[in-house]
């Protein structure tokens, strides 16, 4: 795999809401800590959140965690993909559909990216508060180029629904 010169802390967005949810972040969670170029570094709570976009679909269970690794951010992403596809994520139905797992990687520090491949930071990070409440979790001083503190994202969005699993 092609790696970056150094270790990079990247964040990634966690959703499911088919089958178990909260067991499809479990075990993509353990399926990042098997592999052998990505230490998991931190990993919020699971939060139970309405679905944006197309409704009529199961609420979510959404988290976010921080890595650090020395790969690029595509052989970053090709790893996401892949635990995606190990969990029997279908992506032949409608945009936006119910998925058993979606691994987003939300930004990497220090890079942008802008193919339809990968785009970076994630495109709609800043108008999301089931991504913005667990990333405020794990990197409460993180600020993002172009986009500013997290914590001013947040305050910009309505949490209200954003609410602990459990
Ligand atoms: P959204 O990205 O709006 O949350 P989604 O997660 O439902 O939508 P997917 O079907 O999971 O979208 O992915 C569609 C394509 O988006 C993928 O093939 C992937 O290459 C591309 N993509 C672009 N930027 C990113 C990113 N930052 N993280 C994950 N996938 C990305
Ligand atoms: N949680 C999600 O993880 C989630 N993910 C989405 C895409 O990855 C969609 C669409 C399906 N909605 C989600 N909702 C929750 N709670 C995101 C979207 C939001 C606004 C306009 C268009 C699409
Ligand atoms: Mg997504
Ligand atoms: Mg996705």
């Amino acid at each position: 795999m092609r790696r970056v010169a150094s270790r990079t802390r990247s964040y990634i967005a966690l959703g499911a809401n088919l089958g178990d949810p909260p067991s499809q972040l479990r075990a993509a969670l353990e399926r990042l800590r098997g592999s052998a170029a990505i230490d998991v570094a931190a990993v919020s709570g699971f939060y139970r959140t309405p679905p944006l976009g197309p409704p009529g679909q199961p609420d979510y269970c959404n988290a976010v965690c921080a890595v650090d690794s020395e790969l690029e951010p595509e052989a970053l992403l090709d790893v996401l993909q892949g635990i995606e596809n190990a969990a029997g994520r279908k992506r032949d139905g409608e945009r936006w559909g119910p998925r058993v797992l979606d691994l987003d990687l939300l930004h990497v520090e220090g890079r942008v990216s802008r193919t339809p491949r990968l785009t970076l930071p994630h495109p709609q990070l800043q108008q999301r508060a089931f991504v913005l409440v667990p990333l405020m979790e794990v990197a409460p001083g993180l600020s993002i180029r172009g986009l500013g503190r997290v914590a001013d994202l947040l305050a910009a969005v309505d949490r209200s629904a954003v609410v602990p699993w459990n």
